[in-house]
This record gives structure tokens, sequence and C-alpha cells, in this order.
């Protein structure tokens, strides 16, 4: 038997193929509707991660976003509460700054350091007169094996010892010119920054960027400290502060570069030098830090309960001295600071721009 003709279909088959028609209409209408905002949620992604300008030299784009900061592993108390903070985007130096770089700017500028410059009576009253000279702080081995607590054991403050002579009198940087610059205070940081038209990270740029895409990863490179038995930072084999073993390849600063970058192209955001950042520091500004741009507390309410009474600027991402028996803070939750004078043999930085 032969179907009918279309025209003389049967009304309820009409009825139907009309709502077969209707049905695939509206279905290929959603689907494109879906690919479209698709591709504008993309569009609008890469858009806005997307760098506004051309690249500065040795700078990489980081892209705005949302990450969760802090310690949700209940390793560093000041850590606490993860919490959800939204950046804005930044350009931040791919490398820490080095030892050629900061000699540019010394050049330039005549510039000199604070501890190259007499520590003034007054601020160090009953101070003796023969720590009243130009000097920083520098790491010694223990004469004999050590406890922990007992810090004095191995730091020293040697008359001499500044960024172009980081163990003091008798060494020198000639062969370190691609290491970062050590024994900058935090003044020091911000006087190159301000002259390279740069700035120092906020302490939740410094993270984000640290965790490079990472969600609560322990390390900057992912979960393993070790992946495929590789050393992915420098920081501190052996029996701390006894012996160094230097596994990783470095007993103190590797040239720049030296690890894998992150995943977003930064380098030693986990070891070789601390980082100066711009915020002054305490110990439970995540309680109240707010949620887009935070900048820190007010220097008034600064507060390191170590050292009550001495306000102090964060520093970021340990050094080539973290030792996993005394100080795991090269990790990216991990964080440190110093007073904004106090140079030392571990301690550098890195700069940012703003997007405008
Ligand atoms: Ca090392």
């Amino acid at each position: 038997m032969k179907s009918p003709p279309s025209s003389v279909m049967r009304p309820s088959r009409r009825r139907r193929m009309t709502f077969i028609v209707a049905f695939s209409v509206g279905l290929a209408g959603l689907v494109a509707l879906g690919v479209g905002a698709v591709a504008w949620a993309w569009l609008g992604g890469a858009l806005g991660s997307r760098p506004p300008g051309p690249v500065p030299e040795g700078m990489v784009w980081i892209p705005p976003g949302k990450f969760r900061m802090g310690d949700s592993q209940g390793l560093f108390p000041d850590a606490e509460p993860v919490h959800e903070v939204e950046l804005d985007g930044f350009w931040m130096d791919e490398t820490e700054v080095t030892n050629a770089q900061f000699a540019r700017f010394v050049e330039e500028t005549g510039y000199v350091t604070v501890a190259e410059r007499a520590p003034d009576p007054a601020e160090f009253p009953g101070a003796k007169p023969e720590l009243l000279v130009p000097g920083s702080i520098v790491y010694l081995p223990p004469k004999e094996p050590t406890s922990l607590d007992n810090y004095l054991a191995w730091w020293r403050y040697v008359p001499g010892a500044n960024w172009r002579h980081p163990e003091g009198p008798g060494s020198d940087i000639k062969d370190r010119m691609d290491h970062p610059v050590v024994h900058v205070c935090w003044f020091d940081a911000v006087a190159y920054a301000e002259w390279a038209g740069k700035r120092l990270p906020t302490e939740a740029e410094w993270e984000y960027a640290a965790r490079g895409g990472l969600d609560q990863k322990p390390y900057v490179w992912g979960e393993e400290r070790n992946p495929s038995g590789r050393w992915m930072a420098n920081n501190w084999q052996g029996d701390f502060p006894n012996t160094n073993s230097a596994l990783d390849g470095y007993k103190t600063t590797a040239p720049v570069r030296s690890f894998p970058p992150n995943g977003y192209g930064l380098y030693d955001m986990s070891g070789n030098v601390w980082e100066w950042c711009s915020d002054w520091y305490r110990p439970d500004y995540y309680r109240m830090s707010p949620r887009k741009n935070p900048q820190g507390p007010d220097g008034a309410s600064s507060f390191d309960p170590l050292e009550p009474g001495i306000p102090k600027r964060v520093q970021r991402g340990g050094s080539f001295m973290c030792a996993d028996s005394y100080c795991i803070r090269y990790m990216p939750a991990g964080r440190g600071k110093g007073e904004p004078k106090s140079a030392a043999w571990h301690i550098g930085f890195r700069c940012v721009r703003s997007a405008r």
C-alpha cells in the first residue's frame, strides 16, 4: 500500500511532523545559543587573561582572577584561614632581581644600600660601638652541633657584609652576577623598584603568582616535593644548621632560572632568596583581609609575636636556608617577615608593575 502524499497527510501525522520540525529548530537554536555563550565566555576569559600591551622586558603577565589564599594543611597558623581573594592582572618580574640588575641601578643612581651605611646610634641605644659600623647579617657555620632554637649560633652581624660582599670583606659577586642580589632591606628594594618604574608586589599578588594557577597545592610546582626524584627549588638539604649537603646543587644562592618555572613562567617563587612584599605583617591579617586586591594592614598595627614592638614587612618564598627540619616556608602558603631596615644574606626581592 502506497503512502498518501503529504498534501493529504492525516491531521494527526501533520501535527507530529510540525512538532518534530519545531523541536529541531528550537534545539538547533539552543545549541547555537550554548555555543555562543561558551564562545563568549572563552573570549571574555581570553581577553581578560590577555596581556594589556607589549610585554615589559623580563616580566610575565599574571592574569586577573580569583584564588584561595592561605594554608589549608595546618602548617602555618599565621596563614589561616584560607580565604578567597580576587586580583587585577599585573606584570611580574620573571626572576628575582639579580646582582647585574642591581648594579645597573646603583651605577645610574649612586644609591647606597642601608647595609653600606653606618647605623644611627640613636636607633640602637646601648649598642656596642663596634657594632655601629656598616654591615649585615651572615650565616656562619656553627663551631659545634647546635640546637635549632639557638639562631645566634649561626647568624652573625658581619661588618662590611653587603650586596657586593655577601659573606663580608674578602667575598665578592664577580661570579654571581646572575644570582639574586642579597643584603637588600625593604627600603633598598623600594628604591630599586621606583627607579625601574615598578613596585613591590602585595602579599596577595605574590602568593597568587607563586601558585601559578594551582589550587592549594603544597608546592608551587604541585603535590610532591621531589617529582621523579628531582629537586625543584634551591633550599637546604642536610642537618640544618650544621651541614648543608646541597643535593639540589647549590649551597648558597643559585643563578636565577636554575630550576623549572611555575605555571605562570616565574622562576624561584620557592627558595633561592626571600622576597620582600609591600605589605606590613601581622599574623591575624587573613581574618580581616578584604576580598578584592588586599593591601595588607596599616603600619601602626603591624605585629610580630616573636618580636613585639618591631613593625615588620612581609617576606615570601623562603630561601636557600630553608631546611624541612627548620623552615618549610618555601611553600607558597608560608609567610615570612622582617624589620624594613634589616638586610641579610638570604633576602632579596622581585618587582611587579600594575597593568595601568
Ligand atoms: Ca641548596
